[in-house]
């Protein structure tokens, strides 16, 4: 691929990311979601950068914000659309909903609203592919809060003992719900990760093409043997933790600054600068389109079934 194609299809995931969060928060705020969403808007950089250097049958694991990931990686925007609706042709069958989207078959082993909890998950994955020689590869997406958690401590020190497939990709989006990253972190998370042995890197994580670069190497690091690499992406939350947040705790000019330096506009004037700014609305509405015909198919199904609440919850 030319690097204008993959910046070009950068762009068109980030469109996507962008339209499904969009549609989903239209959709909450309609009341015809149960439960809550926590939005990615801003960090659409992240998950298309680091998604697009993976192949389909590499894994990864996310969090509670973890949608544009699992759009990125090959969800079928339908398929989850529907378990927000909690609808059973849902991902989790619609009994789980937002936090909880998997599709092992693209890749996607789970998101899971415990923070750390995307660790472990990776950890087995790239341990598996390691013993089976697959040559596949495990992102571990977590946000900044989740450095806290002792779990990060025991996944960075067990993939870097045992030279693991994997990548640690931080979203830092500078919040861990109402807290500023500066009221929560001593040090900082690369400096957690060279304590570990670890090859870390900070990344203008709103710069899709500087992410993809950087996850291409660490992929081909891990691929080649050599270990796991921490990628510290810095971005910034353009909403709240949830939908409806009151956001209290911020304050407007940061949010204006955060949001001037949005990822999408950021790639399109350079595409438009090489000449490329033609196709741009082209991508941007056709992503529009996807989504929003992903969401009304999926308007359409059936509830989950309390027959189902049980399945999948025991072996025989
Ligand atoms: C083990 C655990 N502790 C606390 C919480 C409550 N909680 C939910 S989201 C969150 C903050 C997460 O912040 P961060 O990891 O930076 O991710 P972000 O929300 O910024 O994407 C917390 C503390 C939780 N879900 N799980």
């Amino acid at each position: 691929m030319s690097n204008t194609d993959t910046a070009l299809e950068l762009y068109r995931l980030m469109c996507e990311i962008r339209a499904f969060e969009e549609e989903g928060e239209r959709l909450l705020r309609a009341g015809r979601l149960a439960g809550n969403l926590h939005l990615s808007l801003g960090q659409e950089a992240v998950a298309a950068g680091v998604c697009s250097a993976l192949a389909a049958t590499d894994h990864i694991t996310t969090t509670h914000r973890g949608h544009g990931h699992c759009v990125a990686k090959g969800g079928d925007p339908e398929r989850m659309f529907a378990e927000l609706f909690g609808h059973a042709d849902g991902y989790s069958k619609g009994r789980a909903g937002s936090m909880h989207i998997a599709d092992p078959d693209s890749g996607i082993l789970g998101a899971t609203a415990i923070v750390g909890g995307s660790f472990g998950m990776a950890i087995g994955a790239a341990f598996g592919a390691q013993v089976l020689g697959t040559g596949a590869v495990a992102v571990a997406f977590f946000g900044e809060g989740a450095s806290a958690e002792g779990t990060l401590h025991e996944a960075l020190n067990l993939a870097a003992l045992w030279k693991l497939p994997m990548v640690f990709c931080c979203e830092n989006n500078q919040y861990a719900e109402m807290t500023h990253v500066r009221e929560h972190i001593s040090g900082s998370i690369r400096a957690i990760a060279a304590a570990h042995d670890l090859a870390a890197e900070e990344i203008d994580g709103n710069d899709a093409v500087a992410v993809r670069e950087a996850a291409d190497a660490a992929v081909a690091r891990a691929r080649a043997g050599e270990g796991p690499t921490l990628l510290e992406c810095m971005t910034y939350r353009w909403s709240g933790h949830y939908v409806g947040d009151p956001e209290s705790y911020r304050d407007p000019e940061e949010v204006a600054a955060g949001k001037a330096a949005d990822p999408i506009a950021l790639l399109g004037e350079r595409l438009a600068a090489g000449g490329e700014g033609e196709r741009l609305e082209e991508i941007r509405e056709a992503a529009n389109r996807r989504i929003a015909e992903a969401a009304d198919r999926a308007a359409g199904g059936q509830p989950a079934s309390p027959d189902l609440l049980l399945a999948d919850v025991y072996a025989s």
